[in-house]
């Protein structure tokens, strides 16, 4: 009887355990590139919606960032150019390096251009 009870009780603990740990890990997989603080940001956009640039210049203590970017076309700037953007999440500064390739969507909130998306262009 006694044996009987703790073996329900561990299955009933085994099969609450693993569906967590395994959701934990496939996350972990799904944001790795990204630093792992994706959990609360959007989805990841479409392939196509990413515009290329290349890191000039860091700044860290200003959480901004320089990158000379190909056409914005949400944000209506039909040329190529370089200027200062700020990122949606300080620690992306901590990924990137000058001369970087990098892949990204910026957006224009309340009038101030932020990296809202990065990753490394392979
Ligand atoms: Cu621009």
């Amino acid at each position: 009887m006694k044996k009987t009870l703790i073996a329900c009780l561990l299955s009933g603990f085994a099969g609450f355990a693993f569906p967590p740990v395994y959701a934990a890990s496939s996350h972990h997989d799904a944001h790795g590139g990204h630093g792992g603080h994706g959990a609360t940001s959007a989805p990841a956009p479409a392939k196509n919606d990413l515009v290329d640039g290349v890191v000039k210049r860091i700044d860290k203590a200003g959480g901004k960032v320089t990158v000379a970017h190909g056409p914005l076309v949400n944000l209506n700037m039909s040329q190529p150019m370089t200027m200062v953007f700020r990122v949606k999440d300080a620690s992306w500064l901590d990924q990137m390096r000058v001369d970087d390739k990098i892949r990204f969507i910026a957006d224009s909130i309340g009038g101030t251009l932020i990296i809202v998306y990065f990753e490394a262009a392979k």
